[in-house]
């Protein structure tokens, strides 16, 4: 391995900070019965979801005209649970005096969650996943923009075989999503498994599906005066990426990790890793894709 690469997967894959996230949930996170916890691999669709949930599960508390998601990022409505470790003030992330139900997201894989959190029926858990060649591109580029200024930028090849190896944050990609989606296949009330994909094509319907999931279905006179409409137009890609709070705004994921918000909206299209990635570099990445997801009946298109 180069010596750019290996200075690189200390930036990459930043193991002291997702162990760090990962041991605070393990000794001291205690969960609620009304929590509400989103949960995805890095670029699968977060920062979409959280807009979205945010907005159906507030939507008697605020007009869509003065709507908080209009001045406020989906990141701050809808923290990190681990994001308090890294605020100078605590209070602002003091998740015991959050009020019920807390919205909270992690990048946690599933099999990694302390069994307090797994074993009861209570939370409720919706999941986000994403074509793997989107997911890679759309990293890729992001990682490029946040990485040190000493750093020269990875190149694709690069970031392509730290995917492939599995190499990240939060581990495989193929092991995060699998984790989710078995968790789903057992326990389908308390696991919801979407695809950025379907959310995509007909984000209505997975807007109706997510309210009753969540135990706040949409009433028919909610549907007919078009809320659902509503909360899919607020939280779209063009509406929120050319809100003010969403261009010059900075999200504060740990002591070194400074984010300017802008950098969560790109280009929010499905399909754009192919137009990066080479022909072989997509013949890999799907036979990848079909040998681990081989038998799971999740599938992906090519
Ligand atoms: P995170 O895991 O770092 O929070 P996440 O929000 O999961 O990132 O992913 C960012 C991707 O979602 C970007 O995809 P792209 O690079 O392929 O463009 C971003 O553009 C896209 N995205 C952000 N907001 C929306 C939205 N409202 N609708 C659709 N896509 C979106």
């Amino acid at each position: 391995m180069t010596q750019h690469l290996v200075q690189y997967q200390g930036f990459w894959v930043n193991p002291d900070a997702a162990l760090k996230n990962l041991m605070w949930i393990q000794d001291h996170f205690k969960p609620r019965p009304t929590d509400i916890f989103l949960a995805s691999f890095p670029k699968s669709g977060t920062t979409w979801l959280k807009a979205l949930i945010f907005a159906i599960v507030n939507r008697t508390r605020y007009g869509f005209a003065d709507h908080p998601l209009l001045t406020t990022g989906p990141h701050d409505c809808f923290p990190f649970l681990y994001a308090h470790l890294y605020e100078k003030d605590r209070s602002r992330f003091d998740l015991d005096g959050f009020p019920s139900p807390r919205l909270l997201s992690s990048h946690i894989p599933y099999t990694s969650l302390p069994n307090s959190m797994t074993d009861s029926q209570s939370y409720r858990f919706i999941y986000i996943c994403r074509d793997p060649k989107d997911v890679l591109v759309s990293k890729w580029l992001f990682m490029n923009k946040l990485r040190p200024k000493e750093l020269a930028p990875i190149s694709l090849e690069e970031a392509f075989e730290l995917f492939c190896q599995g190499i990240s944050h939060y581990g495989p990609y193929w092991d995060h999503v699998l984790g989710y989606w078995k968790a789903n296949l057992e326990t389908p009330e308390k696991v919801l498994f979407l695809k950025y994909e379907e959310l995509k094509e007909e984000p209505s319907v997975v807007v109706k599906r997510l309210g009753e999931f969540l135990g706040h279905p949409f009433s028919l006179e909610e549907v007919s005066k078009g809320v659902v409409e509503e909360i899919v137009k607020l939280c779209s890609f063009e509406n929120l990426s050319n809100l003010e709070v969403n261009k010059s705004s900075v999200l504060k994921l740990s002591t070194q990790i400074v984010i300017d918000n802008r950098h969560f909206f790109r280009k929010g299209n499905v399909g754009d890793g192919k137009s990066y990635l080479t022909d072989e570099m997509i013949k890999r990445i799907n036979e990848i894709t079909s040998e681990k997801l081989f038998g799971s009946g999740l599938v992906f298109g090519s």
